[in-house]
């Protein structure tokens, strides 16, 4: 394992004004995706789609630092034949690949989820470093409840996350690690905030023990936020003060970056904790994004499968890229979406 050359790579991953774009969906979910905006999901669609926007210059040259791919999108080429990861790889944004297989019900502990994938991970990642993925993501998911997260699915989850890091380590790829607290429930942001902190000592715990280099990761966690179903939203200025007393708490100095999913969060809130959370710097990591959703929701709209909408689908992107990017250095400001509108 070349620790420099990986460490090099999770830095320019969370470079200042840049962040990842997580178009990762695996089959199921880019078929919601595509249903919301009524497009069939064929192959060809989601290669249009995404060859839209990996091709969205402005975007990818100046605001997107990486991008997740799904194994389809990897081996993929675009219209014209060429592979749609060299497209990536020409604006200088960096190539990454979700490697998990999904979730599986937990035995033993009703209502949770375990990420798996781990079998063959090794040869998998070999072929995928081949082909041009300097990292990889894994997501793991927990659900807060009544008498949820148990232990145990917070334990086997960090355990698994960390096996897959190590793995990507030694293939020389540099693992996202992301536990994903999800805030789907109607906890407040303290709850989120207790099971978090959790989740995040347990993970940090599991890659010592497996020995994984914290220098060459990137962390993907969600924010300390309240439940989209509680009566009491915490405001902008509380979730970016717990959340970076969480992750000082939690997430130590030598992780050279933390790129945060949205987790469901309007296009808007996402980039308004991100730039508040720069307010309150200085940080001991880089603080950037790797949304999903909050990226994609408004070109997805713009485009809805017209080839005569490809242009306004870009400019969607690159307007939200543009913001986020301004949010990773505390630089954005409402206005400037109103201006955009
Ligand atoms: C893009 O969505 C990713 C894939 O999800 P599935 O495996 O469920 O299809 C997802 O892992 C995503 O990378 C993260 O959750 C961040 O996305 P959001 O939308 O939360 O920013």
């Amino acid at each position: 394992m070349n620790l420099t050359e990986l460490n090099r790579i999770a830095t320019a991953m969370v470079a200042p004004g840049k962040g990842i774009l997580a178009a990762d969906e695996s089959s199921g979910t880019i078929k919601k995706r595509f249903d919301a905006i009524g497009v069939e999901s064929t192959e060809t669609n989601r290669r249009d789609y995404r060859e839209m926007l990996f091709r969205s210059k402005e975007a990818m040259s100046q605001y997107i630092s990486g991008v997740i791919l799904y194994d389809e999108t990897i081996w993929q080429d675009a219209k014209d034949g060429t592979p749609l990861i060299r497209l990536i790889e020409e604006t200088g944004a960096i190539p990454g690949i979700k490697v998990d297989e999904g979730t599986q019900a937990l035995p033993m502990c009703p209502g949770e989820l375990v990420t798996v994938g781990l079998d063959k991970l090794a040869e998998r990642l070999q072929k995928y470093y081949e082909r041009g993925a300097r990292f990889a993501k894994w997501r793991a998911v927990i659900d807060i409840g009544s008498a949820i997260p148990s232990m145990t699915a917070i334990s086997v989850n960090a355990h698994a996350l960390a096996r897959y890091a190590a793995l990507c380590q030694a293939a020389q790829i540099v693992p996202i690690v992301e536990p994903e607290v999800l805030m789907d429930g109607d906890h407040d942001i303290d709850q989120c905030y207790e099971v978090t902190q959790r989740v995040l000592n347990t993970t940090f715990q599991e890659l010592r023990v497996q020995r994984v280099a914290l220098e060459g990761m990137v962390l993907k966690p969600n924010m300390a936020i309240s439940g989209k179903k509680c009566a009491k939203q915490a405001s902008v200025e509380e979730v970016a003060e717990k959340t970076v007393r969480l992750l000082k708490a939690c997430v130590p100095a030598a992780v050279p970056g933390i790129a945060f999913l949205s987790g469901g969060q309007s296009d808007e809130e996402a980039t308004a904790h991100l730039n508040a959370m720069h307010k309150l710097g200085p940080l001991p990591w880089s603080l950037t994004f790797s949304y999903g959703r909050a990226l994609q929701a408004a070109p997805q709209k713009a485009w809805s499968g017209k080839a005569e909408n490809v242009a306004a689908g870009q400019r969607a992107f690159s307007h939200r890229a543009r913001m986020n990017g301004l949010a990773s250095k505390g630089e954005w400001q409402s206005s400037l979406e109103q201006k955009a509108a």
